[in-house]
């Protein structure tokens, strides 16, 4: 069946869900996004995505004609319309229509699109087994450069950086920043788990502020782990006993093996476990409500 879309205000069929050559969010990846997931007819975290959608907006001086109400509304809207009680839905907003020229100076109002669907990432068998995670040639940007918090549509260095992974035989890419330290994976937040302690680097060293490593530490304090932010090398990964990736669309997912070293024995680990059992019973049992009959 066509998905319906949700497309400045209209729910429209896929097929019809179409945006301007000259958008500058195709023109120059000018535009923010979001991903947010969905269980039991629950949306995880929705006001927290939202926030992150007007920080991320707020950050390259895109003003968006909706509330965080309204886009609230319109997301709840659009995964009705597609009757889904279980899936991914992605915000994007982009500047809108303009001339040539890379000034946003001649968009005149920002477009907004909502996609409801179904999301897979990984099979139930990378949850069990755990991924192997190779170093990607291409580093996280800087805080000088465009802040590595915002998600823009320019996604191209984590692109490239996931390609470089697959084809160095890994499931998810390591980015380093420019000074060689752990940034973050290519769509996912790390963590480590050494003597007991978790860590993960601070946000600093140029990963995102993810949503679902905010919950980590949620679940941290509700296990009685004790996590700590630290800037690390792939040494500390290398040598770490565990392992284990966040990301909305990922959820939390082990890691077991770094450039062809184990982690640990080699296997997802005992607290790892924890985490993915603690992830999976949060969301389905939090959320706002898609609402509707
Ligand atoms: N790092 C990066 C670079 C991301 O884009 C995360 C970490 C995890 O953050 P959250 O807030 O989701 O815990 C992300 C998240 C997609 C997609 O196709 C988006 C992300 C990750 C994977 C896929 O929409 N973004």
């Amino acid at each position: 069946m066509a998905l319906k879309i949700w497309l400045d205000g209209s729910l429209v069929d896929e097929g019809e869900a179409k945006v301007s050559v000259f958008d500058h969010g195709l023109l120059y990846g000018d535009g923010v996004f979001e991903g947010i997931r969905f269980y039991s007819g629950r949306v995880f975290r929705l006001h927290e995505h939202v926030e992150r959608l007007f920080a991320s907006s707020k950050a390259i001086m895109l003003e968006l004609p909706w509330s965080r109400e309204e886009v609230i509304a319109a997301t709840l809207e659009t995964i009705r319309a597609n009757a889904l009680q279980e899936g991914y839905v992605r915000l994007l907003v982009t500047r809108g229509v303009g001339s040539l020229g890379l000034s946003p100076d001649s968009c005149e109002r920002p477009s907004m699109i909502i996609i409801a669907a179904d999301i897979q990432l990984y099979p139930q068998s990378d949850y069990e087994a755990g991924l192997k995670v190779v170093t990607c040639a291409t580093r996280r940007p800087t805080h000088s450069s465009l802040s590595p918090q915002v998600k823009s549509l320019n996604y191209l260095n984590n692109v490239m950086a996931k390609v470089e992974a697959a084809r160095g035989g890994g499931r998810e890419g390591l980015m380093l920043n420019e000074q060689g330290y752990v940034a973050e994976c290519t769509g996912d937040n790390i963590f480590i788990v050494k003597k007991g302690l978790v860590s993960t680097p601070p946000v600093s060293d140029g990963g995102l502020d993810g949503i679902t490593r905010g919950v980590i530490f949620e679940l941290g304090s509700e296990l009685g782990v004790t996590i700590r932010e630290r800037t690390m090398t792939r040494f500390d990964i290398m040598t770490a006993d565990e392992c284990f990736l966040t990301g909305t669309a990922a959820e939390v997912i082990p890691a077991v093996e770094l450039d062809h070293r184990p982690i640990g024995d080699g296997t997802p680990g005992p607290l790892t476990g924890r985490f993915i059992e603690a992830y999976r019973s949060l969301v389905r049992n939090s959320g706002t409500p898609i609402g509707g009959a």
